[in-house]
């Protein structure tokens, strides 16, 4: 089962909005076969696996199946992977998680056993659970998975009085930022980051075959002509206003504009994710500025903080989030500390929303 998380990591940044998937054939001790979900509308892991068993020379049945999701057992895209199984009819299949597709929940295992196939589950179940954090959110309560990248010193500062911010991190913690990047379904940021910096908001500095899809925040639709984030890539645009004219003029530059006004002027944000969630985004890789960031954790739109801290002291300047003063440590924000690293010469913090 370690072995199939491998290859599902393998494709952490391809097989969106599908999960990632890997899965291992092994028979008399030997791996028989092996693969990983392919981009939408190809074949998914099991099918990859039960095909290279096949190239091989090799015979499945009665062999045991090695997958990190349940297998599928309905027509999506693809024809489901349990008919593929029960007709290579291996002796037993060891899953780590369910898959929390109501298409699928439970049906594909439950086939599996009916036809006379020993059925594992929960072998490695954390581990699968973290490789698809936002397909499991998308199925579970309708919205993506939401990290919030932070570059900030040790003080808390993400910028000079000035607005000088380039660079405060190393490289490192840069190029490792665009892993997260990467492997997200779609990259946030607000107006008012496009203003100042006018940033690309690609992945450049890791190889991917994909680019994630991008969204601005944009009340009051001000996002220029001239951006650089114009590059074709699918952009969507979330403001409070209509402007007919400039959204046709976007959209033959790949980017739709979305009206999702809270009725006080801005986007209602709680709203745009569950938007998303149905347009099939698992995971968002939000990257802006103090103010959208404040804005996000006051309405409680985020799940997890991408937090680098770079070895200096800026002094009085701008912090990461603008969140309202308060009176009590009763109303602090808690999160807590999932995992720490060295990148470079700075840290990584991961931290979750404190639930209790
Ligand atoms: C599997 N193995 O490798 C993956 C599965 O549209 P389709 O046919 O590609 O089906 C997508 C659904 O299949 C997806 O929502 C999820 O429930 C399941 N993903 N299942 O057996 C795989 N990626
Ligand atoms: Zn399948």
């Amino acid at each position: 089962m370690r072995h199939a998380l491998a290859l599902a990591e393998k494709v952490m940044f391809t097989t969106t909005p599908n999960p990632r998937v890997g899965c291992v054939i092994v028979k008399d001790e030997r791996v028989i076969g092996e693969g990983a979900t392919q981009p939408p509308g190809g074949p998914h892991a099991e099918v990859v696996a039960l095909r290279d068993a096949e190239s091989r020379g090799e015979s499945v049945a009665g062999a045991t199946v090695y997958v990190t999701l349940e297998p599928c057992n309905h027509f999506g895209r693809t024809p489901p992977c349990v008919n593929a199984l029960l007709a290579a009819m291996p002796a037993r299949v060891v899953v780590a998680m369910g898959d929390p597709n109501p298409l699928v929940n439970g049906h594909g295992l439950a086939r599996l056993r009916a036809a006379g196939i020993t059925v594992d589950t929960g072998v490695c179940l954390d581990e699968a659970l973290a490789l698809n954090v936002g397909f499991v959110a998308r199925m579970h309560r309708g919205s993506p998975w939401v990290w919030m990248k932070l570059a900030s010193s040790l003080d808390g500062r993400s910028a000079l009085h000035n607005g000088k911010s380039q660079w405060i991190t190393g490289e490192a913690a840069r190029a490792d930022g665009h892993v997260w990047r990467a492997r997200s379904c779609a990259v946030l940021t607000g107006i008012g980051t496009v203003l100042a910096d006018d940033p690309q908001m690609n992945v450049r500095h890791v190889a991917t075959p994909r680019q994630p899809r991008k969204i601005v925040v944009d009340a009051q639709l001000l996002l220029p002509e001239t951006a650089r984030l114009l590059d074709d890539t699918p952009t969507w645009i979330f403001t409070a206003r209509t402007d007919a004219a400039k959204a046709a003029r976007l959209a033959d530059r790949n980017v739709q504009v979305i009206e999702l006004p809270d009725g006080r002027g801005k986007v209602d944000l709680p709203a745009m994710f569950r938007w998303l969630g149905e347009n099939d985004i698992n995971e968002v890789h939000v990257e802006a500025g103090e103010k959208l960031n404040g804005s996000l954790l006051r309405e409680d739109c985020i799940d997890e903080l991408l937090s680098y801290l770079a070895p200096v002291l800026l002094g009085d300047a701008a912090g990461v989030a603008r969140l309202p003063v308060l009176e009590s440590l009763d109303d602090v924000r808690r999160f807590a500390f999932t995992d720490v690293m060295a990148v470079g010469q700075d840290v990584r913090l991961r931290a979750r929303v404190d639930e209790n």
